[in-house]
Formats: C-alpha cells, sequence, structure tokens
C-alpha cells in the first residue's frame, strides 16, 4: 500500500473540523488553489504562447506591465466574482478597489494580492510567485470605502503564497500555523509536504539587492560586512533571486535574513505594504520568525494608502532582530553578545 498523502482540500477539511480555521477562509484558500494551478499551466509555456512579453502599459507602480501579470491578476478577479466568498480584492495591477457587489453582496472578506510577483524574472525563466493575505470586511462601514483596508496586518486572517519553481508550492498561515503543499501535476494537486514550517531561529545566509548597499543606511553595510567576513562563526552566503516570494521561501526553509530597505530617493523601498510585506510577515511570524521596517513591526504598521510601499527586513528572529539593533545604533559586538545570550 502507498503512504497516504493529504491533499489540500482534505487538509483544509480538517481544519475547519477541529475548529483551527473558518469555512469561509478555507474556501477563499481552495479558490486561490485552483486559480494558481491555471497561472501554473500558462507559466509553464509561457515563452512559447500569446503571453510572452509585455503587455505595452504602466501599471499604477509606474513599472511595465508584462502580459502575465495582467493575466494573472484578471485570473483572480474571474475566480472570485460571483463565487460569494469575496467583497472586494486589492491587485498590485489595479489603481483602485476592485468590488465584487453586484454578484455577492454578503461576502465578509476582502482579499489583497500580488497576483505575479518578481514578474522581471519571466524574461529568463527565472522563478516568479503570487503573494495574499485575506481581511474580513470591517462591518461597522459600507466596504466601498478603501478605510476597510487601512487595518494593520494583525487583522489578516490568513496570508500565503505560492511559488511557481521547478515545482509548484502552495504555503500559507491561519490559526498560528504555517503548512506547504506541492502541486502534483501528475493528479492536479496540491498535497501537503511541508506541515507545520517553522523557521530557523538564525541562519547563514542573507537576501537584499546589494547593488543598492552605498544608499542604504549603513547598518546593512555593517551587518553584510560584518557577516560575510564570519563575524560571529560562518560566514554567510548571499542569494538573491530578485523575486521576494523566491527569497523569502528559502529564508523560511533555512533561515536568514531578506532586505529590501528604503534610501534617500526612495525612503520607503520598493516593496509594498497591503500586498507583498504584510502577508509574507504573517507567515514569518506564524512561523517563529520576525518581520520590521526598521523600527516597527510590519504587521503593526497602520497603511495609509492602498499601494504604500515599506522597507522590509524579514526573516529568522535573530537576524531581523540584529538588523534593528544595528538600525538603533548598535555596534556589532553589542549585537552579536546580545545574540549569544539570548
Ligand atoms: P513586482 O511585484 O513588480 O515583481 O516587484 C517586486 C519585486 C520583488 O519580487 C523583488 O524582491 C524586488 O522587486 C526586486 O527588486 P530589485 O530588482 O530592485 O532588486
Ligand atoms: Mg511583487
Amino acid at each position: 500500500m502507498t503512504e497516504h498523502r493529504l491533499t489540500l482540500t482534505q487538509h483544509l477539511l480538517r481544519e475547519v473540523q477541529s475548529g483551527a480555521a473558518s469555512a469561509d477562509i478555507d474556501a477563499i484558500l481552495a479558490e486561490i488553489a485552483t486559480a494558481c494551478k491555471e497561472a501554473r499551466a500558462q507559466l509553464a509555456q509561457v515563452g512559447l504562447g500569446p503571453l510572452a512579453g509585455m503587455q505595452g502599459a504602466i501599471n499604477v507602480q509606474g513599472e511595465a506591465v508584462h502580459k502575465l501579470d495582467w493575466f494573472a491578476n484578471n485570473l483572480f478577479v474571474e475566480h472570485f466574482e460571483g463565487s460569494g466568498l469575496l467583497c472586494s480584492l486589492i491587485s498590485e495591477e489595479l489603481e483602485e478597489v476592485h468590488h465584487f457587489d453586484d454578484d455577492c453582496p454578503s461576502a465578509g472578506h476582502t482579499m489583497c494580492i500580488d497576483p505575479m510577483d518578481g514578474s522581471s524574472n519571466l524574461d529568463v525563466d527565472g522563478v516568479v510567485g503570487t503573494i495574499f493575505a485575506i481581511r474580513r470586511k470591517a462591518t461597522e462601514e459600507h466596504h466601498d470605502k478603501p478605510s476597510q483596508v487601512y487595518r494593520p496586518g494583525t487583522e489578516q486572517l490568513a496570508a500565503g503564497y505560492v511559488l511557481y519553481g521547478p515545482q509548484t508550492m502552495l504555503v500559507y498561515a491561519a490559526g498560528g500555523s504555517v503548512h506547504g503543499f506541492t502541486l502534483d501535476t501528475a493528479v492536479g494537486e496540491f498535497f501537503l509536504s511541508h506541515p507545520d514550517i517553522r523557521i530557523p531561529d538564525c541562519g547563514s545566509e542573507f537576501s537584499g539587492n546589494l547593488s543598492r548597499l552605498a544608499a542604504w543606511n549603513p547598518a546593512f553595510k555593517t551587518f553584510v560586512g560584518h557577516h560575510s567576513h564570519g563575524g560571529d562563526g560562518e560566514p554567510y552566503s548571499l542569494r538573491y533571486i530578485g523575486a521576494l516570494v523566491g527569497d523569502f521561501h528559502r529564508i523560511l526553509l533555512r533561515g536568514g535574513v531578506f532586505f529590501y530597505p528604503g534610501d534617500v530617493n526612495n525612503r520607503q523601498g520598493k516593496l509594498r505594504l497591503l500586498y507583498e510585506a504584510a502577508p509574507l510577515a504573517h507567515v514569518a511570524e506564524a512561523a517563529g520568525g520576525a518581520a520590521t521596517d526598521g523600527a516597527q513591526r510590519i504587521l503593526e504598521i497602520v497603511p495609509n494608502a492602498l499601494h504604500q510601499r515599506t522597507p522590509l527586513v524579514i526573516g529568522s528572529r535573530d537576524e531581523v532582530n540584529a538588523i534593528q539593533s544595528l538600525l538603533a545604533g548598535a555596534t556589532p559586538a553589542a549585537v552579536a553578545s546580545k545574540g549569544a545570550s539570548s
């Protein structure tokens, strides 16, 4: 007899039965998984078909849109249109909140999504991903007011991502646990492959676009220099894919830290709070890690704009704390001794 493999659907049903998750959240997660299977199918042949290349448009971020960015955005809109699951959707590709009002007035949740994160990697057959967070519709106000999403990430009910790499993986956090599923493409199902993921307290890798090091707060140069030379032990390795989902996933499994700070010209950095930083911060914290903008927990930032950017330092607890201490003015020696005594 072969070993029994738990499908995502079976897992979600068990979570509902045990009271660890609500049926609504699990239905949304299941729909995300279905949409991501479609996205993955398109990605597998993107270089051969009509979705290759650029859309010829600039999005609200001022960035050139790949055809697949737009395809993925529309895929998620279509999957939830009329589903009765979401009242609205906030997407990297859409300037305004997308409302599903007409179809499902009773839907109780909002989703924030980066449909195709790291899309510049599409040009080189590199890793890309989808990032999402699910929030409750605020009951005290009508949900066509954007202020429903101007709430801190601590109010996210679930968050996660799908990584389209050699394998397609779905990782989500809800109820304080993080679970990972791998798509069996022959069967067309996600199977539980990484139950109860815990991020190591420290690692030996850092991840960031070091071409910008000179423009960042000197604390990052100190951290990188200190650990490149084996400051407190083994020298760290630099790993940078340039797709947040891919870089974060590696750190979640192996430990270490990812950073994308602000600089003089872009004080808030590049990454977006609602559909990049806050969802991954939710996953990191649920797995025992941490995420900060350098001064404040990412999950406590109250957004004041839909496409707001934020500096991000995320990953293992020790490295995130060390960078935060350096930013606050501590010396590497003080940070090292603090780490050794914690
Ligand atoms: P995108 O959502 O438009 O793809 O942009 C975000 C991406 C992240 O995935 C990645 O961490 C970052 O941009 C890389 O930026 P850079 O090229 O400046 O290193
Ligand atoms: Mg992105």
